[in-house]
């Protein structure tokens, strides 16, 4: 598939080159000061731009690996003009990225032959997973599915009303039970709740803070487990939602979060408003977990399926 090729509906395109509006002027802003009475892409624009991409969170190892693409392109070019330094640059990271094999989607999709798909959304505190969960539940109701809402992070009463919130504004059943219950109990009530009325799709919200890190991790096994009597291979994805406006600690998150559970894809949300945005470059070429959604502002519509074409087009556009 050739990068080049819009596969974004301009509406949708819109919302993702405004959500990067600042990670991609921050980015650019960087650049332009690279190539400054530079014409010739030489050794000392190439490390000045090592320290740009570093600066704009694409991460060390994925600047590297970009860094020594270009090199190859100098040596077998002769002359870069500085000129073409960013088309060459948005060439290069989705030649990068197109040897990964995710964010090739561009709609939400569940596979069919799982009735009901369960997604267990998990992440630490804050990250947006409450939100990401409503949005989800919009976009897949909005295809006809049949969407049925757990709210199992019991650990505080707000949690449980902010997902209230979002069920009754996408208008789907959400099971609850009070705060303090047991969060793999609520999960069991939302499965045999969803295979009852026939659903299509079953998202299970989960705290992001417990007393520590290892009763959280024993508490998402739990979780797990006891779903999988109602739903024997449940849950089919494990989505962790980072932060991204947190830049490189994202990352770190990332790498400890699945190391310590099993984790099967990634949402990167509040995209917008950063200039951090960079991340999701280097996640998705750094880990085998593919991203599949962005959050790009905090509307209903304001969430994606990550399409790693259009994301470098329209952040280095
Ligand atoms: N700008 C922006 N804000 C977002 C995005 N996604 C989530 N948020 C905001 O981030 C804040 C936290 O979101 P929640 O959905 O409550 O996060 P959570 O992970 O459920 O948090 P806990 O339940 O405390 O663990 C809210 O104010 C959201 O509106 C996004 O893509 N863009
Ligand atoms: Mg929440």
């Amino acid at each position: 598939m050739s990068f080049l090729k819009k596969i974004f509906s301009s509406e949708k395109k819109e919302t993702l080159d405004k959500g990067l509006e600042k990670s991609k002027s921050s980015f650019l802003g960087k650049l332009s000061k690279v190539v400054a009475g530079k014409s010739k892409v030489d050794d000392e624009v190439l490390d000045n731009l090592e320290e740009v991409l570093v600066s704009s969170d694409v991460g060390v190892n994925t600047t590297l690996k970009v860094i020594e693409r270009i090199e190859e392109r100098v040596a077998k070019d002769k002359y870069l003009g500085t000129d073409e330094l960013n088309k060459i640059l948005r060439e290069e990271i989705a030649g990068l990225l197109s040897e990964t094999n995710s964010g090739e989607d561009t709609e939400f999709t569940i596979p069919e032959n799982k009735k009901p798909y369960v997604l267990m959304v998990v992440g630490v505190n804050g990250v947006g997973k409450t939100t990401t969960i409503g949005k989800l539940a919009y976009q897949f109701k909005k295809q006809g599915l049949k969407v049925v809402l757990g709210a199992a992070d019991t650990f505080r009463a707000a949690a449980i009303d902010q997902l209230q919130v979002w069920a009754d504004r996408v208008d789907v059943p959400m099971i609850r039970q009070d705060m303090g219950s047991d969060p793999a109990s609520v999960a069991f009530d939302a499965l045999e709740s969803g295979v009852n009325q026939n659903a299509d799709v079953i998202i299970i919200d989960t705290a992001g803070r417990l007393h520590n890190k290892v009763n959280l991790m024993n508490e998402l096994t739990k979780v797990k487990r006891v779903m999988q009597k109602v739903v024997g291979d449940a849950p089919h994805d494990v989505l962790l939602v980072l932060d991204g406006s947190t830049g490189q600690n994202a990352f770190e998150q990332a790498k400890q979060f699945t190391a310590a559970t099993e984790v099967t894809s990634l949402a990167v949300t509040k995209l917008d408003g950063t200039a951090k945005g960079g991340v999701v470059i280097g996640i998705s070429d750094q880990f085998k977990i593919p991203v599949k959604y962005i959050g790009v502002g905090e509307g209903i519509e304001d969430l994606q399926v990550f399409n790693k074409f259009e994301f470098v087009d329209s952040f280095f556009k």
